[in-house]
């Protein structure tokens, strides 16, 4: 099973900004996290941020080539905005989880619009670095069923 993590515009600023909303975790520290526990679970991780909507967009073109069966990706600021990510998601046809750290949900009327949920496999929001986590072990858990 590969899988591949993508963050996107800014995360890369985890840690040392913002951290009353997005915690006191770098991205390397997610990561590395993210890199044990898919491990753990004998998924093969394929990690990526870019703060580049067209290099997104390239690296979820390579997932089909690359075999990747799952995404897990916090498009960041571009869940807002991006519809040519959305497009790339479609267009690959792998399915996907998204993560957003803090709940989107309760916070400003601009980030109401949401260009990913509803074509997700499953959203999870608000619950800090954790999210990503619990993203690869439902992408486990839905990709092991699918092979079962
Ligand atoms: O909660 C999330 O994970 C978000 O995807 C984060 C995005 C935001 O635009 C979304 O609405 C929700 C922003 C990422 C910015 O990341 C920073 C991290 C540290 C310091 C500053 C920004």
């Amino acid at each position: 099973m590969k899988v591949m993590l993508i963050n996107g515009p800014n995360l890369n600023l985890l840690g040392r900004r913002e951290k009353s909303i997005y915690g006191t975790m770098t991205l390397a520290d997610i990561e590395n996290h993210a890199a044990a526990r898919a491990e753990a679970l004998g998924i093969d991780l394929v990690i990526f941020q870019s703060n580049h909507e067209g290099e997104i967009i390239d690296k979820i073109h390579e997932a089909s080539t690359l075999g990747v069966t799952g995404i897990v990706i916090n498009p960041g600021g571009y869940t807002h905005t991006s519809v040519a990510i959305r497009d790339a998601l479609l267009a690959v046809s792998i399915p996907f989880i998204e993560v957003h750290i803090s709940n989107v949900a309760g916070r400003e009327a601009f980030r109401q619009k949401n260009l990913f949920s509803d074509i997700a496999a499953g959203t999870i929001s608000g619950l800090g670095p954790i999210g990503y986590i619990l993203a690869l072990e439902a992408l486990h858990e839905l990709l092991g069923s699918k092979a079962r």
